[in-house]
């Protein structure tokens, strides 16, 4: 079955679903679209016919499609077992799930685009502000996550073996980067980040990489 993502280079849920893509070795089309202010694609009939929720990333496999990306993960896990991104053990997969959590509900639902917009434009909140609260909700969950980074050894954030855990906390670390968050007191987490970024899928789903990256 042909597999489509409907994909913009710098959102981080639709960074998590490439990074699952390429880890399972499936083949997919990226469908760019773009978030860009004065641009917003995702807003437009033909997407939101597709994807009422109006945000990417969506898939379509075949007959099947969804948007939200972590139940794009799931799906994907269930579909394409092979490799899996969870491990057997319930209490393993149970914590893996956690820290995506933490990331996927308690960080990003703060930090999105359309938060920081009306943090800036409808409260009249200055830069300085709106960058403040963009890192402060990333040190709230970096900091948690720093704490039981070492907790399964390495070089993953679950073990030896890429997990779900670290397909949700790549594209996290690149967002802060991008908003130029200090992530000095995250050690374990920029090795961990480091490493995933030295393997080929993770590689070709880096934002500079994707076809519509200016
Ligand atoms: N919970 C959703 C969040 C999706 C989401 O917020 N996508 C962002 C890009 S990372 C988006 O489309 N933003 C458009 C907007 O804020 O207007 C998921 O995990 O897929």
């Amino acid at each position: 079955m042909a597999i489509t993502l409907y994909s913009y280079w710098r959102s981080t849920a639709a960074y998590r679903v490439r990074l699952a893509l390429n880890l399972k070795g499936l083949e997919y089309h990226i469908v760019p679209i773009s978030l860009l202010p004065g641009v917003s694609e995702h807003r437009q009939d033909a997407y939101r016919q597709r994807n009422p929720q109006m945000l990417v990333p969506y898939i379509e496999d075949g007959d099947f499609g969804s948007g939200q990306s972590q139940a794009i993960l799931e799906y994907l896990e269930e579909a394409y077992p092979e490799p899996a991104l969870l491990p057997q053990s319930t209490a393993e997969r149970a914590a893996i799930r956690s820290f995506c959590n933490s990331i996927c509900c308690d960080v990003h639902p703060l930090n999105n685009l359309r938060v920081l917009v009306y943090l800036k434009e409808t409260l009249g909140v200055s830069d300085e502000q709106r960058d403040a609260w963009y890192a402060h909700w990333i040190h709230e969950a970096f900091r948690a996550a720093e704490i039981s980074a070492g907790n399964h050894g390495g070089p993953f954030l679950f073990g030896t073996a890429v997990t779900l855990a670290d397909v949700c906390l790549v594209p996290q670390m690149y967002n802060a980067r991008r908003f130029k968050v200090t992530l000095d007191d995250f050690p374990k987490l920029v090795a961990i980040d480091a490493h995933c970024r030295t393997l080929a899928a993770f590689e070709a789903a880096a934002p500079g990489n994707q076809p519509d990256a200016t």
